[in-house]
């Protein structure tokens, strides 16, 4: 038999308690961690969202039918309890509370797929099949209270800074960084696909006259890679401005990234704590390297890298352990970047195209865009695509497009160099990868 909700509701989170709040009667909801029955005392520890408050039930001060209502209580159900709050140097938290009332609001089955404290490990794809579950243990959930803080910094940074929010299509035509890497639908009796970047959107937006745009959606990649840095859908943090060049751009990017961690460090102390992360601020301007220079010292290390190759693992590796934490890797070689980065004028091979790297983890691209219509076509035919599909977007360039530049952030990148997570499927409620597509 389980109760009703009725008019009942919660009055404080286990974590707000204080002192003057002695004697005072309050209502907690939440999860039954543990249940410990002694005899002649009973501890339910209650688990919520903050953390854990403990129930105490002793015999003399409790009637005879409210211990036997707690007796049949099992762990993980969803419980409501009414009673009064005082301090105690023995609970976690500093705080009991001696119950008057509690409701059973339902029941878990048991046993459970996987244990709510910390004392198992579980494999994390045991944990993501049952996510529910994983979440209610603080060390998982708390990446998510980070990601929001993160998020929500991001979106004041940028807001302050006068970029207008924007939402593009999902489901588009064509590629945008190239042929490869799309996930195909079906779109009535046409093919379609599913978004890889807002790229071409957020550039037609600067031919618009709404100058600065963000936009936080997810994109998606069909890429096959089973790493701990890949995902096939994640969240991209996108800006492009006009009248700006890649320096401008670089230099909002590195502002927020300082920005962002300050407030994560400021507000989300407790939450990083929890974590055991002691989170550097780190000083702007981040260093900036020359795409030549990475080149030379991946190979003084001793990992093989010709000129106009990508970054290997290996030479990311290499380059991480040389840098400091944060840094750009600039002029990125014409040819293995997209067709609207902007090659150098004086050195069209080169272009002003950057990453911005944490460590071994790459967390951001950007570039100054081409924003002339001849040499955008140009670009797109050299890449070995056919201007045809690109009609729409090449069209925008026609009537007066500013020159103008962006970048893309990962929010799981970087909210895995914010948390420490090694596998950024820990940064993902529901991942998406190679083998999973549930729940
Ligand atoms: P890029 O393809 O480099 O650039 O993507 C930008 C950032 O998005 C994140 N990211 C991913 N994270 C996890 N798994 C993936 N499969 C994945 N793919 C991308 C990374 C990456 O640095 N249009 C350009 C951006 C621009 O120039 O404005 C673009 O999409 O953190």
């Amino acid at each position: 038999m389980t109760d009703s909700l009725g008019d009942w509701r919660r009055t404080h989170y286990s974590k707000r308690m204080d002192p003057e709040m002695s004697g005072e009667q309050i209502t907690v909801m939440g999860w039954i961690h543990e249940i410990r029955d002694l005899g002649g005392i009973i501890f339910v520890l209650l688990r919520d969202r903050d953390g854990i408050i403990q129930i105490t039930a002793p015999s003399k001060k409790i009637s005879k039918e409210l211990l036997d209502e707690i007796r049949k209580l099992k762990k993980e159900s969803v419980i409501a309890v009414r009673g009064n709050i005082q301090e105690s140097g023995k609970a976690p938290g500093g705080y009991e509370i001696i119950p008057n009332e509690i409701k059973l609001l339902n029941q878990s089955k048991l046993p459970l797929p996987l244990d709510t404290t910390d004392k198992v490990r579980a494999e994390i794809d045991t944990r993501l099949d049952s996510r529910y579950i994983d979440l209610r243990r603080p060390t998982s959930s708390v990446i998510f209270k980070i990601k929001s803080r993160m998020l929500h910094s991001v979106r004041n940074f940028l807001e302050k800074g006068e970029f207008i929010e924007i939402n593009t299509p999902k489901l588009v035509a064509s590629a945008t960084e190239g042929g490869t890497e799309l996930f195909p639908i079906t779109y009535f009796e046409r093919e379609a696909f599913l978004g890889q970047s807002p790229q071409l959107y957020k550039q037609m937006m600067m031919a618009t006259g709404l100058d600065k745009v963000y936009e936080i959606a997810p994109i998606f990649r069909a890429e096959e890679h089973d790493t701990l840095r890949h995902l096939n859908e994640v969240i991209s943090i996108d800006i492009e401005a006009s009248f700006c060049d890649h320096e401008d751009v670089m230099k909002i990017l590195e502002g927020m990234v300082h920005t962002v961690l300050g407030d994560v460090a400021n507000y989300g102390e407790d939450e990083l704590k929890l974590l055991g992360v002691d989170l550097e601020i780190p000083d702007i301007p981040f260093d900036r390297i020359d795409y030549d220079d990475v080149v030379d010292i991946v190979n003084s290390k001793g990992v093989n890298m010709g000129y106009g190759e990508d970054l290997s693992r290996a030479a990311e590796k290499a380059i991480g352990e040389h840098m400091n934490n944060y840094y750009f890797i600039t002029h990125w070689p014409t040819d293995i970047k997209p067709f609207y980065v902007m090659p150098d004028d004086k050195d069209p091979k080169r272009s002003c195209a950057f990453d911005l790297m944490y460590k071994d983890l790459e967390i951001s691209s950007g570039a100054q865009r081409v924003h002339k219509h001849d040499l955008l076509v140009e670009r797109i035919k050299k890449q070995g695509l056919n201007p045809v599909s690109f009609e729409r977007y090449l069209a925008a360039f026609e009537y007066g497009m500013p020159p103008h530049a962006g970048w893309g952030l990962g929010a799981e990148r970087f909210t895995m160099c914010i948390t420490g997570a090694k596998n950024i499927r820990e940064t993902v409620l529901f991942p998406r990868d190679r083998r999973r597509l549930t729940p």
